[in-house]
């Protein structure tokens, strides 16, 4: 029997179509940003942490959140976490927050391994 005897011909186009689809960015996505909470340039009271959305999931190890104050020190003592339920959410625990202005930064590497960043801030009352 030989059910399964491909020619080497037809592995080869199985394998340049594997490659093709592996390559192909609608397939594996970067992720990038869909909303925050603070939203960018958001007038917030007393936020008890950021949580960014993305449209992919992320790589625990190397995707972040960071929060800079006004005069660019950090402002958090704890590491952000993605979140365990929904990979595509990541989280930073904030500590009571003077009123001022913060500046968001996030890494977010998806499980394809690309790595998008970005920046926004927003205002404590
Ligand atoms: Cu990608």
């Amino acid at each position: 029997m030989k059910l399964f005897d491909f020619s080497s011909s037809t592995q080869r186009a199985l394998m340049s179509g594997a490659v093709a689809l592996a390559m192909s960015p609608t397939v594996f996505a970067h992720a990038h940003l869909i909303s925050s909470v603070p939203a960018a340039n958001a007038e917030a009271v007393a936020p008890a942490d950021v949580i960014i959305h993305f449209t992919e999931p992320l790589e625990p190890a190397f995707s972040r959140i960071t929060l800079a104050d006004a005069s660019g020190k950090s402002a958090t003592p704890t590491a952000s976490t993605v979140d365990h339920a929904d990979a595509r959410a990541m989280r930073l625990a904030l500590p009571a927050l003077t009123s001022g202005r913060y500046a968001v930064h996030w890494i977010a590497v998806a499980i394809d391994g690309h790595r998008t960043q970005g920046d926004f801030a927003f205002n404590v009352q």
